[in-house]
C-alpha cells in the first residue's frame, strides 16, 4: 500500500478516492500489496502482455469497482499483475478510450488507480499511425513528445502541471539501451474514432507530429500530476491517411500487432528490468 499516495489522492478530490477503491480491489484480488510499474497496453500491444513477466493473478476490470467494460475489439479488458524478477507491475490488457463518449475521468481512472496502487512509473502504449515513411506497419517508435490535441484537459480545477520532458528522457535513453536504433516521435491525439483525412495529416506535419492516435496524452498528463515516470511507446501499424493510397481499416492494425508482439514483448520484458 502507498501510504504517501493514498492520503494525497484522499485528499485531492473524488476521482482519487475511486482510485483508491479500485486499488484496493486489486491488492484484495491480487493478494500484492503494492505494485511498482503500471502498463497499459492499446491496439496491437495485447498480445505481447504475455512476454512481461510470470503472471500472478489476473482478473477482468468488471470486478473492479469504478472501472467500465472496454467496447472496442483488441482491447481486453483485463488487469493483471506480473512479476518481473520482483518488480510487480500492474498490466492493464485495453484501455477506456476519450471516443467512447465516458468523459476524460473514465480515460484516466486506469492511471489513478496505477498511482493508488503505489506505481512510481507507466508504460503508455498504444497503435497508431505513422508519419514516417520508414515506419512501416510494425515499427515501435518511442514516444518523445506529444500534442493533445483533443481539445479537453484530463485535470480539474486550477492545478497547473509542468508537462517538460513528460516522456522520461531518462527511460528513452533505457530503452536506447535495449534498442539502439529505436525512432523517437511526436504523438498527436485525435478525438477519434475516425481517422484523419489527408487535408488532417498535412496539418499534423506541419505541427510538427509524426504520430497519429487516439489515446495517451490525456493519460500521460494525469500521470504527470500525479507524480509518475512515464514512458510512452507507440507501435506504428498503418501509415498516416493519404500516405499509401489505401484506407485504414481496424483488422490491419490488429494484425500488425500479432506480428510485431514478440518483439514488443522482448522490448517491454527488457525495460521494464531497468525501471529499478
Ligand atoms: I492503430 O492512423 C491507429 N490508431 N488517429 N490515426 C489515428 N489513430 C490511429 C491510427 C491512425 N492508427
Amino acid at each position: 500500500m502507498n501510504t504517501f499516495n493514498r492520503s494525497i489522492n484522499a485528499q485531492t478530490d473524488p476521482l482519487n478516492e475511486k482510485a483508491r477503491q479500485s486499488a484496493d480491489a486489486i491488492e484484495r484480488l491480487s493478494g500484492v500489496p503494492r505494485h511498482d510499474v503500471a502498463v497499459i497496453l492499446g491496439s496491437g500491444w495485447v498480445p505481447a502482455a504475455d512476454l512481461i513477466g510470470t503472471t500472478v493473478s489476473e482478473f477482468s476490470v468488471t470486478d473492479i469497482p469504478h472501472f467500465s467494460a472496454p467496447s472496442v475489439d483488441g482491447h481486453a479488458g483485463v488487469i493483471r499483475s506480473v512479476d518481473a524478477d520482483g518488480i510487480k507491475v500492474l498490466v492493464f490488457l485495453g484501455r477506456t478510450h476519450f471516443y467512447e463518449g465516458k468523459g476524460v475521468d473514465a480515460v484516466t481512472h486506469a492511471v489513478r488507480t496505477a498511482a493508488a496502487a503505489g506505481c512510481h512509473s507507466i508504460v503508455l502504449t498504444n497503435g497508431c499511425g505513422g508519419l514516417n515513411p520508414e515506419w512501416t506497419p510494425g515499427t515501435p517508435v518511442l514516444i518523445k513528445d506529444h500534442i493533445n490535441f483533443t481539445g479537453h484537459s484530463p485535470l480539474h480545477g486550477a492545478h497547473f502541471v509542468d508537462l517538460t520532458d513528460l516522456y522520461s528522457s531518462r527511460l528513452r535513453k533505457l530503452c536506447h539501451e535495449v534498442e539502439p536504433n529505436l525512432a523517437e516521435g511526436v504523438y498527436v491525439q485525435f478525438p477519434g474514432p475516425m481517422y484523419e483525412t489527408p487535408a488532417e495529416i498535412t496539418m499534423v506535419r506541419n505541427m510538427g507530429g509524426t504520430l497519429v492516435g487516439m489515446s495517451t496524452t490525456l493519460e500521460a498528463i494525469v500521470a504527470r500530476s500525479l507524480g509518475m515516470e512515464i514512458l510512452g511507446l507507440s507501435l506504428v501499424t498503418n501509415a498516416a491517411a493519404g500516405m499509401t493510397g489505401h484506407p485504414l481499416n481496424h483488422e490491419e492494425v490488429l494484425q500488425a500487432g500479432r506480428d510485431a508482439a514478440t518483439k514488443m514483448g522482448a522490448l517491454l520484458n527488457h525495460v521494464i528490468r531497468k525501471f529499478k
